[in-house]
């Protein structure tokens, strides 16, 4: 995956809804790329009222619990947020190509914009500069969740 971020582009957060999934597996990496969504998502003018998380156990857990959460309140757009590093079996990737799949189906499905906040890494280092280095995912994921949320709500009216 190419390292180049999308062009930053200013939305206001404020009216805004978000819901967010994170994986409890990879603890200390999701932890950290939560924090990067949380910083750039209230700096953009989201509300800490209108900022719900929840957690689950892996990855493999985000597609139903983002399902969970938009059957359950009128969110504008949902974060799955994980990170799945590869180990010595197949179960990484299955999880990661599941995952991906899942979580498009439920953005059709629910007409919700789903962004895909897993972190894929072949290592444990690729991981950490993901999640606690140089390069912040978090920003972009947070980034494309106020833009999804802002055309939803232009396309709606
Ligand atoms: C089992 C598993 C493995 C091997 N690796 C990861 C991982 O790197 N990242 C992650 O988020 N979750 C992992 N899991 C757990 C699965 O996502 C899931 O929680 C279990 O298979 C139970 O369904």
């Amino acid at each position: 995956m190419s390292l180049a971020a999308p062009t930053a582009s200013a939305f206001d957060g404020a009216p805004f809804r978000i819901g967010i999934a994170a994986a409890r597996f990879n603890r200390r990496l999701v932890d950290a790329l939560l924090q990067q969504v949380r910083v750039h998502l209230r700096a953009a003018g989201v509300k800490q009222k209108k900022l719900v998380v929840v957690r689950v156990p892996g990855s493999n857990e985000l597609p139903s619990a983002v399902q969970l959460l938009a059957r359950r309140a009128k969110f504008d757009a949902l974060i799955a947020l994980g990170v799945l590093i590869r180990g010595d079996t197949l179960h990484f990737e299955l999880i990661a190509h599941a995952a991906a799949h899942a979580l498009q189906r439920v953005a059709l499905d629910e007409h919700m914009p789903v962004i895909n906040g897993i972190i894929v890494a072949e290592t444990r280092a690729q991981a950490e500069a993901r999640c606690l280095g140089k390069i912040n995912r978090g920003v972009e994921f947070a980034r494309a969740a106020l833009e999804m949320a802002a055309l939803k709500g232009k396309l709606s009216k």
